[in-house]
């Protein structure tokens, strides 16, 4: 037993923890052995036998000590995990009609959740670790440690057929953190799956992204395609993106579970003015430092001006707005191959033919990046 549960009374030390954990901001905490179940193993190595993990390396990389919490830190013993809601004050799906604007998805209208988190954690941390003398580590995201399936553990929630934890109180809009400690607390019970019959997170998938229940092939999600994706999109899920620049909630939003959500009380997760609904023609304007500082502190940032520039030149070929084509014409010169490439395509979707050829007759033979003349076609 580690140094010194003997001499806490770990009923109490848990209920100030959770009282802690709430007035800090947290909508839920749960408290679980820091075991993987051998489904939960099994399911990562399923994952990267079927390479759903696309260009996301470090999945792969760090697979050896992603299995268990205590391969990747030997003394891991407790998990302590943390739900903060997110949850919007509207229906994100209404937000996918307005073609001549770019939607960001919830999760990055705010200040970055990693670092709102992380802060928040590490305070939590330090006063345990001061009341209990245990040892203490911090985790948002970063580190190879799987936190949805210690969240099932620990009782906040189960992974829906989406695979993302589901809370009967707070719906899928829920960022986890976790703790782990080498001290022992009492656990809470693991939740079950309550997802039943419904399939609608699988039926909504604007790209199908879904080969199975529970199973995500991470190449086809519009999420990974315009946040983690390093090349061009491939041309088959292009109109299906349709004005999503920055991630995806359809598989969230749908869920009925959201029907007990709430709005979000942090207020900086709170949605800033630039990441509502920004329009693409403002967007197509930003230059890089521009882009810097409209989304500085916002997760949108981390896709760089590139990345952002060939999701939003996706959302102005889907909106079929002429309007956009002044805007998208000088992008046929951007020194990325991945914005030129997009460019084209993006002018094929909203100029008639001969405007198109028109414009193929300047450029196409002037290009040297194999990638963007194969776009001109
Ligand atoms: C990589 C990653 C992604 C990738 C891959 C997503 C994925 N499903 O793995 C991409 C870029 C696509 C992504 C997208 C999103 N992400 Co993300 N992502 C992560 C990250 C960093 C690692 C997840 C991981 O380990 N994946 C590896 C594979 C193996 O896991 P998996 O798909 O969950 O696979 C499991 C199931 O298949 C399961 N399994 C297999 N068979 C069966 C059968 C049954 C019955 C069950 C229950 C399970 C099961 O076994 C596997 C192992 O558990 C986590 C943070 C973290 N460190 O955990 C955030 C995280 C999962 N993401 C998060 C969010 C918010 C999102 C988005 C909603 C963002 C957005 N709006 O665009 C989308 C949602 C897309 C979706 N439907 O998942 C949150 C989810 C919070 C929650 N409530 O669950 C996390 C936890 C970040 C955080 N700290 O809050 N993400
Ligand atoms: S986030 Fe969007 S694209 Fe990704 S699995 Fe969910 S519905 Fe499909």
């Amino acid at each position: 037993m580690s140094k010194s549960v003997v001499s806490h009374d770990m009923n109490k030390l848990k209920a100030w923890l959770v009282a802690d954990a709430k007035a800090a901001g947290f909508a839920d905490i749960g408290i679980t052995k820091a075991v993987h179940s051998q489904r939960t193993t099994d399911g990562l190595a399923q994952f990267l036998d079927d390479d759903f993990e696309g260009d996301m390396a470090w999945l792969r990389d760090t697979a050896d000590r992603r299995q268990q919490p205590h391969a990747m830190w030997d003394d891991a013993r407790t998990a302590i995990v943390l739900g903060m809601n997110y949850g919007p004050d509207h229906n994100p799906m209404d937000n996918l009609a307005v073609r001549d604007k770019g939607n960001i998805s919830v999760y990055a209208r705010g200040r970055d959740y990693h670092a709102v988190i992380k802060g928040k954690l590490k305070q939590l941390a330090g006063r345990l670790a001061a009341k209990s003398g245990w040892q203490v580590k911090v985790f948002v995201d970063t580190a190879p440690l799987m936190e949805k399936p210690l969240g099932q553990t620990a009782g906040i929630g189960w992974q829906g057929k989406h695979t993302n934890l589901v809370s009967q109180t707070h719906g899928s809009w829920l960022f986890l953190g976790t703790i782990l400690t080498d001290g022992e607390l009492p656990y809470d019970e693991a939740q079950s799956d309550h997802c039943g019959s419904c399939t609608n997170c699988l039926d909504i998938c604007p790209t199908d992204a879904f080969p199975a229940p529970y199973r995500l092939d991470a190449r086809r999600c519009i999420s990974y395609l315009t946040i983690e994706h390093k090349g061009q999109i491939p041309t088959e899920f292009r109109t299906n993106i349709g004005n999503r620049i920055f991630g995806c909630d359809d598989c969230l939003a749908v869920c009925p579970w959201n029907k007990f959500a709430q709005a979000a009380s942090e207020q900086k997760l709170a949605a800033q003015v630039e990441t509502v609904l920004p329009a693409l023609d403002h967007l197509l304007g930003l230059d890089e430092a521009r882009f810097r500082a409209e989304f500085a502190n916002t997760p949108v940032r981390r896709a760089g001006h590139e990345r952002f520039l060939r999701n939003v030149l996706v959302a102005a070929g889907n909106s079929a707005d002429m309007g956009l084509v002044p805007m998208i014409i000088p992008h046929l010169d951007h020194v990325s191959g991945l914005v030129r490439g997009m460019a084209v395509w993006a002018l094929r979707q909203v100029l008639d033919e001969a405007d198109f050829a028109t414009m193929k007759a300047r450029y196409a033979s002037v290009e040297t990046d194999q990638d963007v003349a194969a776009e001109w076609g």
